[in-house]
């Protein structure tokens, strides 16, 4: 942390001086860090600094390009409701020299935002507001975001929410095995393997047009937006870094996966991981209305299935981390990977079971 205040934090332009810079958050991709500078004029200022992982996004460039051009559009959209765009979308702050990021000597990437104040992210569902209120924002985020020109994004990870090579990627993890721990989780690869047909069908829908493709943020889970502390209301989508082409399937099956279920991501009492159906009832009802009319029938019909293709190839993507040594995700305990692969493969299954009632309930919103 002190090469950090040092030599990280003066290369942006921040206002005032350095008090404070601690770990923040509870992201699995990038390093977060919050910093607190103190004002001349007696107050604070508050920035998030983010080492970026550049070993997952490998074109830190490209993406921050993305965030730049995204959030700008964002703010345009924010100021022309009456918004306050530094409250309502991230901004970035630049570095000293104008750059929307740093390389420093060492070859990592740092970038840093103004920190929301009054607002905090959540890792599970307080109240069903919360939940309701942060559907109709991701709904809303996607919706600003109709007219943007989606041939401008550059694809920050290929083949993001393609869970077909998602499953490819799986199964070449299972065969490799470089760890040898495959024989420890036989049931949990079956359960996945056993699920081959369906992870066609998002990917079908969208190659034969039966569903649009759409600007989607790709990563719509509980602790990616803002709420604010004293209306309760979801006020800020971060986490920019996957906004992509895809499909609203994704946006909603995410939210799903993490924030309709009983438990956390990485409980590892199984008994208390389910789809809670009131939850799900809920999200459906404000993402819908946060889209502003503009989902399709079938997309509405097809919500069920985003719910457990994003739960079931989150699963596979655990799941294979945990084959691979954990290479990806951060984790705080050996198992990590293994813990949430089995929370999502409970889900999946907890939906199938229930997929009638998912059926009616969101037919009564098509
Ligand atoms: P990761 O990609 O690792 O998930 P995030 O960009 O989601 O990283 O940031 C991690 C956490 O930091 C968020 O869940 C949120 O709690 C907090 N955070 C990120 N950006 C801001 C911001 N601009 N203001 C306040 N908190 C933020
Ligand atoms: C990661 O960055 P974060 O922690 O918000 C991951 C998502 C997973 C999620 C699982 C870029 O999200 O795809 O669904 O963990 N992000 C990336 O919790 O891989
Ligand atoms: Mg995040």
């Amino acid at each position: 942390m002190e090469r950090i205040g040092k030599e990280i934090v003066p290369e942006f332009a921040v206002e005032g001086t350095l008090v404070e810079a601690v770990p923040y958050g509870s992201g699995h991709i990038n390093d977060t860090i919050r910093v607190t500078c103190a004002l001349e004029s007696g107050g604070q200022k508050r920035y998030i600094l983010q080492r970026m992982n550049d070993s997952i996004f490998r074109k830190p460039a490209e993406l921050m390009e993305n965030v730049m051009n995204v959030t700008a559009y964002l703010r345009k959209k924010i100021l022309e409701r009456g918004g306050d765009p530094d409250r309502e979308t991230l901004t970035v702050i630049p570095t000293r020299a104008g750059e929307p990021f740093l390389k420093d000597e060492e070859g990592d990437f740092w970038r840093m935002f103004l920190f929301v104040e009054g607002a905090s992210s959540l890792d599970m569902v307080r109240t069903p507001e919360d939940f309701y209120n942060s559907a109709v924002a991701f709904g809303n985020f996607q919706f600003l975001l109709k007219d943007y020109p989606a041939k401008t994004l550059h694809e920050t990870i290929p083949n993001f929410h393609n869970t077909v090579s998602r499953f490819a990627d799986f199964k070449k993890a299972v065969e490799e095995d470089v760890c040898g721990r495959a024989k420890e989780v036989r049931e949990e690869i079956r359960f996945a393997l056993e699920r081959e047909a369906d992870t066609h069908v998002i990917c079908d829908a969208l190659a034969d047009g039966t569903i649009p493709l759409r600007v989607t943020h790709n990563d719509t889970k509980l602790n990616n937006i803002l709420i604010d502390d004293r209306t309760g209301k979801a006020i800020c989508v971060i986490d920019l870094d996957t906004v992509m082409p895809g499909s609203a399937l994704y946006d909603y099956g995410d939210s799903i996966r993490f924030g309709a279920s009983t438990g956390a991501e990485d409980e590892k009492n199984l008994e208390l991981v389910s789809c809670d159906l009131g939850l799900f009832e809920i999200y459906t009802k404000g993402f819908v209305e946060g889209c502003g009319k503009s989902l399709t029938q079938k997309e509405i019909r097809m919500l069920p299935v985003g719910a457990k293709l994003m739960t079931l190839e989150c699963g596979m993507r655990f799941l294979a981390d945990y084959l691979q040594g954990d290479i990806y995700y951060k984790i705080h305990r050996p198992e990590h990977n293994l813990d949430r692969a089995r929370t999502q493969f409970k889900l999946v299954a907890d939906m199938e079971r229930k997929w009638d009632r998912m059926a009616r309930i969101v037919e009564k919103y098509v």
